[in-house]
């Protein structure tokens, strides 16, 4: 006798002794149960081995699922189950998060399975703008087989100051898909008051990153602003004149020609009504005529 499993004990190739876990062998159900020691640990060329098992299940099957088919011992062939995984969660953004950049990285639970042995092979991301709509998508990874617990959503996809909502399933070895995560959602950061000159042909290096470092206009109030090439002009809703940017020339109506990366007030008038910067002067409006602070 070989490939058995004996209680007690028998010589013999293959032979084992441990309980062979049946669902009910008092009562003579002989199933095999998930991890018994029989699973795959018979012997594939044993003379006249049947094509099936006592109740139809074709032998030879993997059942422990390591990607080899193994013939078990006893009457039993184990089948192994094929459930789906377990529905993931929405773990960041965290629900509700505000200011989130327009490419987020949206990242997953772990995977997880009821099947012994069975491996996380895609995932599927979906983004929409309407809770609970996902027919009109924004964004869908479809089955993706690299990005399985975290996906960065790509540029171009988002627009500032909105609110998206976002599920993602997951998928075994065996292609079974998990039920989609509970929605949650996110919102954009607010369109930054920053003026972004395209810049025009011929800029310098230093203008652009002199845009590129302008800071701290969030305060500010602004209701109108013109910019033009290296400097820009805001008018607050007092009538207060703002200036920030390059100033080689005076331009910013400073009196010098510090450059600013802040916004600073021009003078103390608060009697502008419009502004207009050019390439290196700028041009306010006051109810009296015009006039040129640099
Ligand atoms: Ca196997
Ligand atoms: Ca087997
Ligand atoms: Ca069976
Ligand atoms: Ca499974």
């Amino acid at each position: 006798m070989t490939y058995s499993d004996v209680q007690g004990g028998y010589a013999g190739t293959g032979n084992i002794n441990a309980d062979p876990l049946f669902d009910d062998g008092p009562a003579g159900d002989f199933h095999l149960r998930p991890g018994s020691p029989c699973i795959d640990t018979g012997n594939n060329s044993a003379p006249s081995l049947p094509a099936t098992d006592f109740e139809g299940d074709s032998r030879i099957l993997d059942g422990d699922n390591d990607g080899v088919a193994t013939v078990d011992m006893g009457a039993d062939e184990f089948r192994v189950s094929n459930q789906a995984p377990l529905s993931p969660s929405n773990v960041s953004p965290s629900n509700g998060a505000m200011g989130i950049s327009l490419t987020p990285n949206l990242r997953s639970s772990a995977f997880s399975d009821p099947d012994a042995g069975a491996t996380h092979a895609a995932s599927q991301w979906q983004v929409t703008k309407a809770s609970g709509e996902y027919s009109g998508l924004v964004f869908d990874s479809g089955s993706d087989t690299s990005n399985l617990t975290s996906i960065t959503v790509p540029s171009g996809t988002l627009t500032n100051d909105t609110t998206y909502y976002w599920h993602v399933r997951h998928q075994d070895n065996r292609g079974n898909w998990s039920e989609w995560s509970a929605e949650t959602s996110f919102t954009t950061l607010a369109m930054p008051l920053s003026v972004t000159t395209t810049p025009a042909t011929g800029i310098s290096a230093t203008a652009a990153k002199l845009n590129g470092e302008v800071t701290a206009l969030g305060a500010l109030d602004f209701i109108a602003v013109s910019a033009r090439g290296y400097h820009s002009l805001g008018l607050r809703s007092d009538g207060a004149l703002w200036s920030w940017g390059y100033n080689y020339h005076g331009q910013l109506g400073l009196g010098d020609t510090t450059k600013r990366l802040s916004p600073t007030q021009v003078g103390s008038d608060t009697t502008w009504v419009a502004v207009a910067a050019g390439y290196a002067h700028s041009l306010g409006c006051a109810p009296t005529g015009l006039s040129g602070p640099g």
